[in-house]
């Protein structure tokens, strides 16, 4: 491991902290405590990713796939079944190549998701990185709803040293981003990353409003590379897997941002959504300074949890 890839691994470790306690402590006791994997082995293991916030179907989905290769591959120690879980965990969640595209394409990135969840944190993190990498960023301040978002937008782009569009409070998102497409264009901008209101995602305002931004930019800049990430509470739990699903109904959603897995997030939750909803999970948070958003990596995120 280079310098850098080893210290985002430990901060993964250190992050992930609260998280693995969840996990770790139960399935040592299992794969230690059993001698026999007989059925009541594997009723416990089914409680603990329960528990992890995997959901039902994912841990049901996961038992299923265990108790396969155990009988496959004449497995006999609970022991032995750790790594089996472990991979087949992975399996599920690998991210494909093409994932992060849109940073080396021109392209727009709209950051949704319900109130407090982290997506102004996010856009601030995001624009941090990829002003790092070269690319020229530019944000947009769509979340025209409260003074104090444009506020926490404008010390973001600041942090990050980026440039920021913005109108007054009040004004229409729709309009922010047109604003915005224009300037990108202009300044030949790599990246426009948008920030958006929180407004409750089941209500129909929330849709035309999404609906409208989505024409602004298909009209006013149809090449633009797209991607439409949510951004969900880790501490939520199941409750922001429903998110996730309800979003996926109003918008062609990309990607996910999973914050607050530093909190008292049981990252399972990562899991799930992936396994149950096909969306990747394309990046976690993990504290609330510039430097505390990673790309997901299936290997580092198990090994992280469960190790
Ligand atoms: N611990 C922690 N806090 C976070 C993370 N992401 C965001 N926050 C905090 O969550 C709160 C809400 O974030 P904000 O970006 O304003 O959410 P928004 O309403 O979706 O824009 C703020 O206090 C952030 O500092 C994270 O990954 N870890
Ligand atoms: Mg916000």
């Amino acid at each position: 491991m280079g310098e850098t890839k080893k210290g985002f691994f430990s901060k993964l470790v250190a992050g992930l902290s609260k998280t693995r306690n969840n996990i770790v402590a139960g399935i040592e006791s299992i794969f230690n405590g059993f001698s026999n994997i007989d059925d009541e082995f594997y009723e416990e293991l089914e409680e603990i990713l329960i528990m992890a916030d995997l959901g039902i179907n994912t841990t049901g989905a996961i038992i299923e796939d265990l108790k396969r290769k155990v009988k496959e591959q004449k497995i006999k120690e609970p022991k032995e079944c750790k790594d089996l879980l472990i991979q087949s965990i992975m399996d599920q969640m690998k991210v494909s190549e093409t994932a992060y595209e849109f940073e080396n394409r021109k392209s727009i990135v709209l950051l949704i998701g319900v109130n407090g969840v982290g997506k102004t944190t996010s856009v601030g993190k995001l624009a941090g990185q990829l002003k790092d990498k070269g690319k020229k960023t530019l944000v947009a301040a769509a979340d025209t709803f409260r003074a104090a978002a444009i506020e926490q937008l404008t010390e973001w782009a600041n942090r990050a040293g980026v440039e920021i569009i913005a109108q007054q409070e009040g004004s229409d998102p729709a309009a922010v981003i047109y604003d915005a497409v224009v300037a990108a264009k202009a300044r030949n901008t790599d990246v426009l990353i948008c920030d958006t209101a929180g407004r409750l995602h089941n209500k129909k305002n929330l849709m035309e409003e999404l609906k409208k931004i989505d024409r602004v930019i298909t009209r006013e800049y149809p090449e633009a590379y797209r991607e439409t990430l949510v951004v969900l509470d880790g501490t939520t739990g199941q409750n922001a897997l429903a998110q996730a699903k309800q979003f996926s109904e109003v918008a062609e959603i990309t990607g996910i941002i999973l914050t607050k897995l530093d909190g008292t997030a049981k990252g399972g939750i990562a899991i799930a959504i992936q396994s149950e909803l096909g969306i990747p999970v394309k990046y976690i948070g993990i504290g609330e300074h510039i430097d505390d958003l990673q790309k997901f990596n299936a290997e580092d995120f198990v090994n992280a949890l469960f190790n």
